[in-house]
């Protein structure tokens, strides 16, 4: 069976990502965007250095930076939400988008930073009235400037906005509301259950964590990107705060001893709540499907990834997922 890609969508933004190529969430903001074709420039980020991200108040990856609109989006699902959000209703701007997202930025008992995006999960929706315009605006090109009074096209002309000059292919969410609760229960799942099964099971002792972060040192491609004292100090010191956090995971998610079984148990929740269909979207995957699809993909490769592929039932999900979402990166 063949799954047919969304449609190619004229998205007139540059997008910029700001990753650690292995990073789970970073992972799922490309899948993200692979699956839905939007083309996107990336800065891989010193993990240990942060060299690339100093200009952020925000310390942590992945960030997105939307150039035309000088806007920062942070935190792989408010990214997601955001994008998305955009790709349901394209008569609106980034700006206008954003104003629904909060951030919430306080200080924790060390005077340390620390961000909350209360509304990450949630997915503007088009109202009526966004309806009825983008009905009207897939009759009528959008960057005819006929009828537009001289002010109004000297106005367009010198400040133009690309949001409305060139429109994606709309995309009007035909999702109901069950779908669309059911689509977010699942995506803070992967964020709060899944994602924390799979630390600990790539960095399981030392050796192991060495071993991990090697691999990601020659997948990333990581010899073409730093000098060798930077990757040098990215492995191992990675590898000994990777173990220490693993640790940490385990206890906090209360994992089992042998943290494989975690990782098999939520591959199961995940293939049941699948069932009989091809996606957890129905016949398509929703966003929560390229989450947990994005996330897995940062264990490919390690040993944890082929003993859930032998282990569980996940893989015919996974197959699917990866013919649709990889042939589809664009190189900007
Ligand atoms: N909730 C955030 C998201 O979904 O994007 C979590 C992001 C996160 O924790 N990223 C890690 C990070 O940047 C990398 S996997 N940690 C800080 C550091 O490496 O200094």
């Amino acid at each position: 069976i063949t799954f047919d890609a969304p449609p190619r969508i004229n998205f007139p933004f540059n997008l910029t990502l700001y990753q650690y190529v292995t990073c789970p969430f970073c992972c799922k903001v490309r899948a993200y965007l692979n699956y839905n074709r939007i083309p996107y420039d990336i800065v891989e980020v010193n993990s240990v250095m942060h060299t690339e991200t100093k200009w952020s108040l925000y310390d942590r990856v992945p960030i997105v930076v939307v150039e035309n609109e000088h806007i920062q989006l942070n935190d792989s699902s408010q990214i997601i939400s955001v994008i998305e959000s955009y790709l349901r209703q394209p008569t609106k701007t980034f700006k206008q988008i954003i104003k629904y997202y909060k951030t919430i930025l306080e200080k924790d008992q060390k005077g340390r930073l620390f961000f909350t995006y209360p509304n990450k999960y949630a997915i503007v929706e088009p109202s009526m009235k966004d309806r009825l315009e983008l009905s009207k605006s897939e009759v009528k090109p959008s960057n005819s400037n006929e009828s537009k009074s001289f002010f109004g096209w000297l106005f367009s002309r010198s400040t133009p906005t690309p949001a409305i000059e060139s429109k994606p292919d709309v995309v009007v969410s035909k999702k109901s509301n069950e779908e669309n609760e059911f689509e977010r229960q699942w995506r803070e799942w992967v964020d709060n259950k899944f994602i924390h099964a799979l630390s600990p099971n790539i960095y399981c002792t030392l050796r192991q964590s060495l071993d991990t972060f090697r691999w990601f040192s020659k997948a990333g491609d990581w010899e073409e990107i730093f000098p060798w004292y930077q990757r040098w100090l990215i492995v191992y010191l990675g590898a000994i705060v990777m173990r220490v956090i693993a640790v940490r995971l385990k206890k906090k998610y209360n994992l089992h001893d042998d943290v494989r079984l975690s990782l098999y148990e939520c591959a199961n929740e995940w293939v049941n709540a699948i069932g009989e269909k091809d996606f957890l979207g129905g016949s398509e995957p929703n966003v929560a499907d390229l989450n947990a699809y994005g996330i897995l993909t940062a264990i490919q490769g390690c040993e944890a990834f082929e003993d859930l592929m032998k282990n569980t039932k996940i893989q015919p999900w996974f197959e699917r997922m990866r013919n649709l979402v990889e042939p589809h990166r664009i190189d900007t």
